[in-house]
């Protein structure tokens, strides 16, 4: 018994992953694309359009068609579903769902011959599920600051945050409080889907539920007067909180259907983000994650609990144990294709023969490349900003390489650790210019890793660790090996302190 499945519900589809522990080897995978595979949700990018740009929800049925379908088609692909021996999984993170008092009678008699979407839909109370890229609650997030001003940063990680689940119930319970009355549980979408997994509503884990603005992180359960003041009655209808590490329950019967045994274990799901940390191998202190997508996410196991000054990073719960940090750059590959277009090059111009043409340091020229609201720093309308007139294209896309990698470290500098190493992931991960300039910033030794599915694969390993009894340690050997290690150049370092001064002071006025 040595396979482990992860399963990964992220915004835009469904991913699976087994592992076999045995062989330390990946033993099968699956993926379902929202927009491509469930064309019926009118959800290309994960959630349905609505005129008003702030608003982003999904309907949590899709979720359960694409896990239905991703289940179906790993079953498909000819992996040994019986023998695997655990299940967890991660889901984007802040998303909630809205269940009336008949969920968990639905979830005990789960009937093989239906749709899990067509069965669970008389449970919600709510058709649509608020998703982290909502923005719709800057009241909400302004009431909360005003009345916990003192403490929302302190004890729940990060000040009120408009994508955070505690924000969108306040607003959802003031704009509709006759449908919030009706709603016994408010799940996050990771522990939702958790629940259909075991047939009974689940726990949050300490992952994810960090990311509601509820949880108080020094006592490690919800805080009863934020929860009240956020939404009447609200403590009672979230779900108890947890370590990751906790058993939720054993796999419903329903689930037979895909060829998976009934009653094998199934670990509490956490966020994405978290389980992102488990799957890079970054659980332990002293290693640091960048993740290079269409944002660009900073995030490391913490030492100590600590938060942001500035109010941009976030504190989540480390599925390994204590605590995570999480700081999120929006304009990630966003601005790097912008830019790359604006120069009419291609990525191999960009990726390797630009820097090739520049010096480290670009003789002083930066940007400020946020050409969407950014949220670190908080710049809420568009801005992009050179401090020069006239560059190269290889010099634009220098500057914007270089000026990403100094507000990386300009902006993790709160958390005071000595990273000895950074493991770069996500496509922009491939480009050498990008992982050299980070080298040099930071001065520290960039490695990557093989994995692609980092979320997936966490969700695997947290099985592997809650339901197995596996060591992370072994785990991190078999899979998240480095692949690449990318030395700093030391003599460069004196250029980017003196830079990264530059860029502070640039990025202020
Ligand atoms: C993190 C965040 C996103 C989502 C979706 O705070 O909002 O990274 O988890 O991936």
């Amino acid at each position: 018994m040595s396979l482990y499945l992860g399963i990964d519900a992220s915004t835009q589809g469904i991913k699976t992953v087994v592992i076999d522990t045995a062989a330390g080897k990946i033993a099968g995978e699956s993926v379902v694309n929202f927009g491509n595979d469930l064309p019926q949700y009118r959800s290309p990018n994960g959630y349905v359009h609505n005129s008003d740009p702030l608003i982003k929800q999904a309907d949590p049925l899709m979720w359960l068609d694409g896990l239905a379908l991703a289940l179906y088609r790993l079953a498909g692909s000819g992996v040994n579903m019986a023998g695997i021996a655990g299940i967890s999984g991660s889901g984007q993170q802040h998303g909630s769902v809205y269940l009336n008092e008949r969920f968990n009678s639905v979830l005990s008699l789960l009937d093989v011959h239906k749709p899990l979407a067509d069965q669970l839909a008389p449970a919600l109370s709510r058709k649509v599920s608020p998703i982290w890229m909502d923005r719709s609650t800057e009241t909400e997030c302004r009431e909360l600051a005003a009345r916990f001003a003192d403490r929302i940063q302190s004890e729940t990680g990060s000040p009120a945050i408009e994508r955070f689940t505690g924000p969108q119930i306040r607003r959802w319970s003031k704009t509709d409080p006759a449908a919030y009355g009706q709603t016994a549980h408010i799940h996050l979408v990771s522990s939702f889907l958790c629940s259909v997994m075991c047939g009974k509503s689940a726990p949050i884990d300490f992952g994810d539920g960090a990311g509601m603005n509820l949880l108080n992180l020094k006592t490690l359960q919800w805080d009863a007067e934020i929860a009240e003041f956020t939404a009447p009655g609200l403590a009672v209808k979230l779900p108890v909180v947890v370590p990751s590490a906790t058993l939720a329950g054993k796999l419903h019967p329903y689930f037979q259907h895909y060829g998976l045994r009934a009653g094998i274990p199934v670990a509490v799901w956490t966020g994405d983000n978290p389980s992102s940390l488990i799957g890079v191998g970054g659980g332990s202190p002293g290693v640091a994650v960048i993740s290079l997508g269409t944002s660009d996410t900073f995030f490391a196991a913490m030492c100590d609990f600590k938060t942001d000054p500035a109010g941009c990073g976030h504190v989540f719960g480390n599925p390994a144990g204590g605590f995570m940090s999480l700081i999120c750059f929006t304009n990630g590959s966003l601005a790097r294709e912008k830019v790359k277009d604006g120069c009419l090059v291609d990525w191999e111009f960009f990726d390797l023969m630009a820097c090739e043409q520049t010096p480290p340091g670009n003789n002083g020229k930066l940007m400020l490349p946020f050409f969407e609201p950014e949220s670190t720093p908080l710049v809420l309308e568009p801005t992009v900003r050179y401090n020069f007139i006239t560059a190269t294209a290889a010099e634009k896309v220098r500057a914007v390489l270089e000026s990403q990698a100094l507000s990386m470290k300009l902006h993790s500098a709160w958390l005071g650790e000595d990273f000895q190493r950074i493991r770069v992931t996500g496509g922009a991960s491939k480009s050498p210019a990008f992982r050299q300039i980070l080298a040099d910033v930071f001065q520290v030794e960039i490695e990557t890793i093989a994995v692609s599915n980092s979320a997936g694969l966490g969700a695997a390993i947290r099985a592997a660790n809650a339901a197995g009894g596996i060591a992370f340690n072994t785990l991190n050997e078999q899979f998240c090996k480095t692949v690449e290690l990318i030395r700093p150049n030391a003599a460069n370092a004196s250029i980017y302190d003196r830079l990264l001064e530059e860029y502070a002071g640039f990025e202020r006025h």
